[in-house]
């Protein structure tokens, strides 16, 4: 596939109706500061079109982008982050449920995990709910520059063993290289076609 267009539509503070609604959804998710933002900016290749942050836990919005005049790409609030409040947790919590049983045209998440640690209690978490509620979902391991590829490749069977996956279902990426976009791409065509 290739992006031809991209443009930011909106952010919400929780999840309902936005301009152009109807069209199929592809959400990005995983802990703050995984490379959610910065792997939407790759893929659409436009540098600023999501906001990236060194300061891990600023997104609380649910940014919608709409690609190709065809789909809407969704960055999902991030997870995780170790000085929120139980209390804003809990909100967290509340406008994934909102989203997740709302999202009628959602047809792939894309679950994000560092391609360099071990998955978190956040990430077990994440993955549960999404093997558990039945929706297509694939596991991206992001930042694979980071790695050699023999590191790589011990760290995808790690992965996909507390994971719920197979190694060879992980999509290695990297937002500074553009390692996995292509197969990144292949996958939301093949999901969007189907
Ligand atoms: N080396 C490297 N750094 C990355 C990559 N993706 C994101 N980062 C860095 O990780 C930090 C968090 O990225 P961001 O996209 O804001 O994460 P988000 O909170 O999940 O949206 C930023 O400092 C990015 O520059 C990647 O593929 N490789
Ligand atoms: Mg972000």
């Amino acid at each position: 596939m290739i992006i031809k267009s991209a443009r930011f539509i909106t952010s919400l503070p929780r999840y309902g109706d936005f301009p152009g609604m109807g069209l199929s959804q592809i959400a990005v998710s995983g802990r703050s500061n995984v490379g959610k933002s910065s792997l939407i900016n790759s893929l659409c290749r436009v540098r600023n079109l999501a906001k990236t942050s060194g300061t891990p836990g600023k997104t609380r919005l649910i940014n919608v982008f709409l690609i190709n005049e065809a789909f809407h790409l969704i960055d999902l609030p991030g997870y995780g982050y170790a000085s929120v409040s139980r209390k804003e947790q809990q909100g967290w919590g509340k406008m994934m449920e909102e989203y997740f049983s709302r999202a009628e045209h959602l047809k792939l998440v894309l679950h994000l995990v560092d391609i360099r640690h071990d998955p978190s209690e956040g990430d077990r978490q994440m993955n549960a709910f999404l093997y558990q509620s039945g929706l297509p979902f694939r596991v991206v391991a992001t930042k694979a520059d980071k790695l050699s590829r023999a590191q790589q490749g011990r760290m995808l069977p790690r992965l996909a063993g507390s994971l719920a996956v197979q190694p060879w279902e992980i999509i290695p990426v990297s937002s500074s290289t553009g390692e996995g976009r292509d197969r990144l791409l292949s996958v939301i065509e093949e999901t969007l076609a189907g």
